[in-house]
């Protein structure tokens, strides 16, 4: 497994700026810590947070040719903000750079940008490790990093409900994917602190 980290590691070092490389071994650092404490896999959760902005040195151009090749269905706000497919390309790339054939790793490469219904352990650990990465800084960072240790699913919403009202005031348009997971999550929360209450 060490062979594979150093391997990507150097790809990463060449591919990516300075800044993006280190925020991928932050987010390396982090899934493995978050994977820790919430019973996951800590070598999985490595993996897919050292890959998970691979695909982020694609052209916009290069990451629709590539995608259309594959019959990939783009969704309308993937076509006009063509960003939102690193994550699709980085999971294409640690699939036919590295080898990596894990479902599990890929999913959470391919979703870390939006979310999706039906998020796995490894898809929340990954989406919420590239949210609170020690480069990440401001005050809201803080209680994110905090929760995401205690409650995953409150910790997505939080994060989900940052990346909307980010994404609002740009005046761009939301991505579907986070839409639906975060009523999903949000949903799951809010019913178990119902139960909660009700004993
Ligand atoms: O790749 P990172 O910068 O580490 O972070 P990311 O993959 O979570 O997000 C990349 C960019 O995508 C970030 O600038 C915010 C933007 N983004 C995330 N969700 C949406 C979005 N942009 C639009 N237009 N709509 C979204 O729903
Ligand atoms: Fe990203
Ligand atoms: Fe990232």
């Amino acid at each position: 497994m060490n062979g594979i980290l150093a391997e990507i590691q150097g790809y990463i070092h060449e591919k990516l700026d300075r800044e993006r490389y280190r925020h991928s071994l932050g987010v390396m650092d982090v899934s493995r810590k978050l994977a820790i404490c919430h019973g996951e896999d800590p070598e999985r959760a490595a993996l897919a947070g050292i890959l998970h902005d691979c695909g982020k040195h694609c052209s916009d151009a290069d990451a629709i040719a590539r995608l259309q090749a594959v019959g990939y269905a783009f969704n309308l706000v993937e076509r006009f903000e063509p960003e939102l497919l690193h994550g699709q390309i980085g999971a294409m790339i640690a699939r036919e750079h590295f080898h990596v054939t894990d479902p599990g790793i890929l999913s959470a490469i391919a979703c870390h940008t939006t979310g999706k219904t039906g998020m796995s352990l490894l898809d929340k650990i990954v989406y919420i490790a590239d949210y609170i990465e020690p480069g990440r800084e401001g005050d809201w960072v803080y209680p994110l990093r905090r929760v995401a240790y205690q409650d995953l699913d409150r910790c997505l919403v939080m994060c989900a409900d940052s990346t909307m009202t980010f994404v609002m005031r740009k005046g761009k348009p939301i991505h579907p994917d986070t839409v639906h997971m975060r009523n999903e999550i949000l949903m799951t929360v809010t019913r178990q602190g119902q139960g909660q209450e009700a004993e």
